[in-house]
Order: C-alpha cells, then sequence, then structure tokens
C-alpha cells in the first residue's frame, strides 16, 4: 500500500518513462510496430516493474489516471515515427471501463493520430468473463479503425467460437510457448497450431519472446509473419526507437 502512495505521485514527479521494443516482419526484418512497456523509475524503490506496480494500481482507480499517461506518451511517440504503428497494453479493468472505446478515442484523435496506428493490447481475461459486452467493444474499435491484439495467447480461457467471433487483427503467441518449441514437441505443436489458426483466421501473428537464432528461424520455417524478443531488441528508451524506426535493422 506504500507503493500505491508513491505511484500517484510518480506520474506528477515524471518517473515513469515508456520503452518502446520492436515487432519486425519476418522475411526483411522490417520493423512494423513497436510495443509501449512502462517503467517506473522510483528514487527510492529503484526501478520497479509494471508487473508489481500494475496489479496495484488495478485495485484502485489509479489505472485509469496511469493509462491515460501511458496512452498521451505513447501517442506522442508515435507521431515522430515514419509509419510504424504503437501497441499499447491495457488490462482488464481498463478495458471494461465505462465508455472505453469513446474515451480512447477522443484521446488519440485530439492528438491527430491514425486509429490504424494505435494497437489495443488486450489479454483473454479481458474479453472472456463478459463475453457479449467485450464482443460490442471490439466491435466498436474495430469501427474505429483501430488494430486489436489478443496478447499471452494460450495462456489464458480462450475458446476457438469466441475467437472467431471477435474482431482481431493480431495473435500474439506467448512467449512460454516459443520458449519450450526447441526442447518439447508439445510445445513446438502449439506454436504451429496457432501460427496456422490466425492465418486462416486472416490474423498477423506475433511470436513473443525471440531469444535465439535458432527460435527465429524455426518459426520463420513455421510461416509465422511476425516476431519480437529479446533477440531481435530489448525494449528501449525513446531516442533509440526513433533511430531504429527511421533505419531499420
Ligand atoms: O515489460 P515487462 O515484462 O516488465 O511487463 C510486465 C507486465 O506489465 C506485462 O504483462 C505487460 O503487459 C504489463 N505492462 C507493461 N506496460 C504496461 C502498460 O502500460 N499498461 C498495462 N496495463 N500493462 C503494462
Ligand atoms: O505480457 P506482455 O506480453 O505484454 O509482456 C511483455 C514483457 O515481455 C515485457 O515486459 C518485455 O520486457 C518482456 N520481453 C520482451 N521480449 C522478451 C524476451 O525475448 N524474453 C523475455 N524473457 N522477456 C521478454
Ligand atoms: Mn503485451
Ligand atoms: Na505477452
Amino acid at each position: 500500500r506504500q507503493i500505491e502512495g508513491g505511484l500517484s505521485e510518480a506520474i506528477a514527479k515524471g518517473e515513469l518513462k515508456l520503452v518502446f521494443q520492436p515487432i519486425v516482419a519476418r522475411d526483411q526484418l522490417e520493423i512494423t510496430g513497436f510495443e509501449a512497456l512502462i517503467r517506473w523509475c522510483s528514487p527510492e524503490y529503484g526501478m520497479v516493474s509494471p508487473g508489481m506496480f500494475i496489479p496495484i494500481a488495478e485495485e484502485s482507480n489509479l489505472i485509469h489516471e496511469l493509462g491515460d499517461w501511458v496512452i498521451d506518451r505513447a501517442v506522442e511517440t508515435l507521431k515522430t515515427w515514419p509509419g510504424q504503428y504503437v501497441s499499447v497494453n491495457f488490462s482488464p479493468r481498463q478495458f471494461r471501463r465505462h465508455n472505453f472505446v469513446a474515451h480512447v478515442m477522443e484521446r488519440v484523435a485530439n492528438a491527430g493520430v491514425e486509429p490504424g496506428r494505435f494497437q489495443i493490447e488486450i489479454t483473454e481475461t479481458a474479453i472472456f468473463d463478459d463475453v457479449e459486452r467485450a464482443a460490442e467493444t471490439l466491435f466498436k474499435l474495430r469501427q474505429m479503425g483501430f488494430r486489436i491484439a489478443l496478447d499471452d495467447f494460450g495462456t489464458g480461457y480462450s475458446s476457438l467460437y469466441n475467437i472467431r467471433r471477435f474482431a482481431l487483427d493480431c495473435l500474439k503467441i506467448d512467449r512460454s510457448f516459443v520458449d519450450g518449441m526447441g526442447r518439447e514437441r508439445e510445445s513446438a505443436a502449439i506454436v504451429h497450431s496457432i501460427i496456422h489458426l490466425g492465418r486462416a483466421l486472416g490474423m498477423e501473428v506475433v511470436a513473443e519472446g525471440v531469444e535465439t537464432e535458432a527460435q527465429l528461424q524455426a518459426l520463420r520455417l513455421a510461416g509465422c509473419s511476425h516476431l519480437q524478443g529479446y533477440y531481435l531488441a530489448r525494449p528501449m528508451d525513446v531516442e533509440d526507437a526513433l533511430v531504429l524506426a527511421n533505419r531499420g535493422y
């Protein structure tokens, strides 16, 4: 609870920052987008991981304040890039917020950014406890032109029936499967099925957590369209992301 108090001041004190990790197309290793990831550099606690403070923020309305800060920073940064999209993580409570669609649209439109360059990353948890409502929200977002990605795919409670119903642009294969690919037949089989599923439904498929050349080659062979992970690039500061956005690999 100490963290909660510190966190609400962190925004005002400028202790939060976004880092950006490239998402690249398999063939030319062209950078198509960057995932925005929040960091808290606290003078008191040191580097606090979002895995630690996002769940705390989710227990109060702080998550909305934090989320708005992330959207605003992400769109401002996006404007400096030659064409890539920014992919922003939204927690289930943010996604289920009253008037979520209008709220995000307003902030993105006010910044003069095309919704097509803004990707909303949600997890299966955000969708699957109120499927009807989620379907409506996703439909509206799609109508406005936003990109939608399902994050950590394969770890939640998705049913294929629901996947078909939803308007999704992108499936992100959870990094635990990518990590297991070279060791276990089961993980490799799951990775292959997700790639086929995504392709058959016309979605982009991003493999997360690519850490080795062997994984990169295996994913390419399997027909995975996009890659993300330390082997390609670690999450980086805004200045470095800008250089890479212009120069490429
Ligand atoms: O970057 P890292 O692996 O430390 O992120 C840990 C978790 O925090 C991940 O699940 C990631 O999706 C989440 N996360 C990172 N940035 C944000 C953000 O801006 N908003 C939300 N809601 N979650 C984020
Ligand atoms: O839950 P989500 O997929 O949004 O979390 C993304 C997290 O994964 C980020 O915190 C990011 O720092 C981390 N990440 C990105 N690439 C790699 C990787 O290659 N290996 C590992 N272990 N983590 C990664
Ligand atoms: Mn993510
Ligand atoms: Na993920």
